[in-house]
């Protein structure tokens, strides 16, 4: 059985003449042309950048290396006596473009939980910060302490060649992911559980198996599962969404994969990004305590024209590219249909009924592209019924997943010898100097 770096060692030498060729070939071909609305417009529709490993349909949603969510829930391997996809089998597949046989995903979970545990000074530092810290902010400081024992910026300084930069970074992004879990569990149980110790590292579970340990829910199998789930699909969204795209830009200027990744996180921490599922629960639990017991669409009706005529936006709805329904929210609400106590679950309910009369609202409110939910609009329901009740943690959860997407992006920008990202700016004047001529 192959390693991933073995993987990777086949995978990336006919990507890398790939690359080579366009670059020859087609470096001066043009493929799109730029409005002024993509500038002033956050970029939004401008395609400017590489990203292999997954792409966003407007109307189908995302394929990770042309595989849709169901097909993923088929194929990937699971945990043994687990039936949801493994987090180890979506970061080979993200990395590789492969699917990993169920005894390749047992060997990288192993790797993992080898690189695992947190260096004392990490932990010591996470102990010290005000439990009122934001959860994202403790996150973002503790990965980017991580970069204390950075492989990457090690073999720098000693002085490497381009093409070797790949492997040290394939390092440093390995421990990062397996010693998010470590991390973010510790968060939590500093800010809302420090009575209790936390699990010790258990090296026949998989990443999310641990994390859930960690966490105190290693007992409810279905929560364990229900964050395979969530973790796995979380993992990557194109390049363009704010998170990855920072962590990219970070990583082009040869910042190590820790200090990349932070970057990514504070991107992810805002309430546009990733916070929105954090920013979904809350405005639910006000909704629920608004309108009572008796839930009603007139109601829930009622609630988001409020919320509208507040000039705030409905969180959990919208999405920069997506123009359908998010199928993360449907593969994540799927999950709960599929467990009566989850049906039964008042907090579940609200969300499912708000997803029916929301996009009637919203375009009729007629501001937003995209009037259906997105993945954030589910993705706290189900956490909060099994007791992970602390919202404010929400994104953390996000994060540690989206650092699947990010640290393949940062191996393979390395291993492609990407240069530093610098678009050009326009200021207006210059623009209509432009548009003038
Ligand atoms: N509620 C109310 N108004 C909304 C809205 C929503 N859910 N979504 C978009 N709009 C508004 C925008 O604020 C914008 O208004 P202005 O013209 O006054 O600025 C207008 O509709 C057009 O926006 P858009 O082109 O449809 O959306 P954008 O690409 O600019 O923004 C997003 C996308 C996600 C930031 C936006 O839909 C939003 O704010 N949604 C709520 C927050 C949220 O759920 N974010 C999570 C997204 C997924 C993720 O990254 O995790």
């Amino acid at each position: 059985t192959k390693t991933l770096k073995e993987t990777l060692q086949e995978v990336i030498p006919p990507k890398q003449e790939q690359l080579k060729r366009l670059k020859a070939e087609h470096g001066h071909t043009v493929v799109g042309d730029v409005k002024v609305e993509n500038i002033i417009g956050g970029m939004r529709g401008l395609k400017a950048m590489l990203w292999e490993a997954s792409v966003l349909d407007p109307i189908e949603g995302i394929r990770f290396h042309g595989l849709s969510i169901p097909d993923c829930q088929k194929l990937l391997p699971s945990s043994p006596g687990g039936k949801e996809m493994t987090a180890e089998s979506m970061l080979w597949l993200l990395m590789t473009g492969k699917v990993p046989t169920p005894e390749q995903s047992k060997q990288l979970s192993d790797e993992l939980v080898e690189r695992g545990e947190l260096p004392t000074f990490v932990e010591k530092f996470l102990d010290s910060l005000p439990k009122t810290l934001h959860p994202m902010s403790q996150l973002s400081m503790g990965v980017a302490a991580l970069n204390h024992d950075s492989a990457f910026q090690a073999a720098y300084e000693r002085g490497i060649k381009k093409p070797d930069y790949w492997t040290y970074t394939l390092e440093d992004c390995l421990n990062l992911v397996a010693k998010l879990p470590a991390l973010a569990a510790r968060i939590y149980r500093n800010i809302y559980h420090s009575d209790k110790s936390i699990a010790p590292t258990d090296r026949n579970l998989d990443l999310v198996g641990n994390y859930s340990n960690k966490l105190g829910f290693g007992d409810n199998q279905a929560m364990t599962e229900y964050l395979r789930l969530y973790i796995a699909l979380h993992g990557d969204h194109e390049g363009g969404n704010a998170s990855a795209h920072t962590a990219h830009l970070v990583g082009s200027t040869l910042a190590d994969p820790y200090l990349s990744y932070a970057a990514g996180l504070n991107a992810l921490a805002g309430p546009l990004h990733g916070l929105a599922n954090q920013e979904v629960l809350r405005w639910q639990m006000a909704m629920q305590k608004e309108i009572g017991d008796t839930i009603t669409h007139d109601n829930i009706k009622e609630y988001l024209w409020k919320t509208l005529k507040g000039g705030q936006v409905v969180p959990g709805y919208g999405h920069g590219v997506l123009r359908n329904p998010d199928p993360r929210f449907v593969a994540l609400l799927e999950f709960a249909k599929s467990r009566p106590e989850l049906q039964a679950s008042p907090t579940i309910q609200l969300v499912q009924q708000t997803a029916e009369v929301a996009p009637d609202v919203l375009k009729e409110h007629g501001k937003t592209k995209n009037p259906y939910p997105n993945v954030d609009a589910a993705s706290g329901c189900v956490l909060y019924h099994y007791g992970l009740t602390e919202f404010k943690y929400y994104t953390v959860i996000f994060g540690v997943s989206r650092a699947l997407g990010a640290v393949t992006q940062l191996v393979w920008a390395r291993a492609l010898g990407l240069p530093i990202e610098r678009p050009k700016s326009y200021s207006m004047d210059a623009l209509e100097k432009l548009i003038k001529n």
